[in-house]
């Protein structure tokens, strides 16, 4: 491979631009995956071909029930876009090893069964929808007969590293600038230097200068990726990607994982976190074998859409990154706060019907609150350390979801202490056993 380059010399190439490249993802906070292949046809799930046993031969066969229909990437992004996403990931090969775009690579692809570039035709639907673009790669696949044989096979490994690199220069080269590179499933190398990564990756990012590479080639690259659980990163960059059921990724019956389904509600609970710990929310749906959105995702996506364009003020952007106890709510809510941590944002998710409620803790006073998806003041008085909002609505403002953001605006950064009328709860408390904090 030409102009080789050391783990030192890439890792000062890629710091140098990180910032700028990374702007509008730490703006993003919510993305769609969307992860369509043969396995949709298998309604059993994204890994069908290894947990229910097929052969390869046999596994070829979902080619037969897979059947994209003409615009299912437009009722993807239409969809994203509806529900307030600001990218969306494809996969374009998953470990099946079944490419959706015309690859000279990989003749197994959806271009050579269905005359289909679904790749394109996603690529085409994001920029309608003005959407940045994630392509998801596979490391792992268990078609190719080098998948394997590279653990211990050197000529094997390098016929591999080759065959994956040669289908991203693919994606990279033959669509228009891509935004994001998704790595995943790094097995069976179990290093950046076996998979080549820093030299691969270097190649990569000279054919795509702003893109943004995950941490899934065995390096920790532009940001993490929690999987199945919001678990914020403390000082790196980071993205919580989710199925929308905790089951699968790949489509399920659409009735019987309804019961499975997260809410509008639940969704945006994680989204509230990602907001509060710097990192955004990458939500999969699982498109039918046709192509269509599963109808249990829609509603849910609909209504997180018409929540954000009230309240987005409160998640999109960038936001303080907040730990313990600098700033806080009530335990019927929890919040975010602006950078300069003068606007705080209580996600409150239940609404009380006394018509009023207090918040504890907080040491100065905003100027004023407001609900922000009303704009209706709010009337308080500040005590101590204890700030009272009077003649609430008795009803829950928020009609979308019953989560009602309210806007405490203050002069000077908010001045926040948890438990402040009991002090001795944060000094006298053996924190090594996580109380206090
Ligand atoms: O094995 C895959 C899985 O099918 C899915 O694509 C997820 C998405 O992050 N990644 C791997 C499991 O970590």
């Amino acid at each position: 491979m030409e102009n080789r380059i050391t783990p030192e010399e890439y890792k000062a190439f890629t710091k140098e631009s990180k910032d700028r490249r990374m702007e509008w993802f730490r703006n993003a906070r919510f993305g769609m995956f969307i992860h369509y292949g043969l396995f949709a046809a298998a309604e059993t799930g994204e890994w069908a071909q290894l947990w229910d046993g097929y052969t390869i031969k046999e596994y070829e066969k979902m080619t037969e029930k897979f059947c994209p229909k003409e615009g299912c990437a437009e009722e993807w992004c239409k969809l994203a876009k509806e529900a307030g996403a600001k990218y969306a990931v494809l996969t374009t090969r998953h470990h099946e090893g079944f490419s959706l775009w015309n690859s000279k690579v990989n003749s197994f692809n959806s271009y050579n069964y269905y005359g289909r570039d679904i790749v394109k035709e996603f690529v085409e639907a994001c920029r309608k929808y003005d959407l940045r673009i994630g392509l998801y790669s596979s490391l792992m696949d268990w078609r190719h007969p080098d998948a394997w044989k590279c653990m211990d096979d050197e000529e094997a490994r390098a016929r591999f590293l080759q065959y994956i690199e040669d289908m991203n220069v693919e994606l990279l080269s033959n669509y228009g600038k891509i935004d994001i590179l998704w790595y995943d499933m790094p097995w069976p190398q179990m290093s950046s230097k076996n998979w080549d990564s820093v030299n691969r990756n270097y190649k990569l990012r000279q054919l795509q200068p702003d893109i943004l590479i995950n941490n899934r080639s065995r390096m920790a690259e532009d940001f993490f990726t929690p999987e199945e659980s919001v678990s914020p990163e403390k000082d790196a960059d980071w993205e919580a990607c989710m199925t929308f059921n905790g089951i699968s990724w790949g489509y399920l019956d659409e009735d019987q994982v309804l019961p499975y389904t997260y809410s509008a509600n639940q969704v945006l609970r994680m989204l509230r976190t990602c907001a509060r710990a710097g990192g955004n929310l990458l939500l999969n749906i699982g498109p039918k074998p046709d192509g269509s959105v599963p109808k249990d995702a829609v509603e849910p996506l609909q209504k997180l859409g018409a929540w954000l364009r009230d309240n987005g003020e409160a998640a999109y952007g960038l936001k303080a990154r907040l730990d313990g106890n600098e700033v806080g709510a009530n335990q019927i809510g929890h919040c975010t706060a602006s950078v300069d941590k003068k606007t705080v944002y209580v996600w409150e998710y239940v609404w009380p019907k006394a018509g009023k409620m207090s918040f504890g803790g907080y040491l100065s006073a905003p100027k004023k609150i407001t609900i922000l998806g009303t704009g209706e003041n709010v009337e308080f008085e500040h005590v101590g350390h204890r700030l009272t909002l009077k003649n609430l609505p008795t009803e829950c403002p928020d009609k979308h979801v019953g989560i009602t953001v309210l806007k405490m605006e203050f002069d000077e950064p908010c001045q926040y202490q948890f438990s402040s009328y009991y002090p001795q709860m944060l000094n006298g408390v053996d924190k090594s056993e996580g109380y206090g904090n």
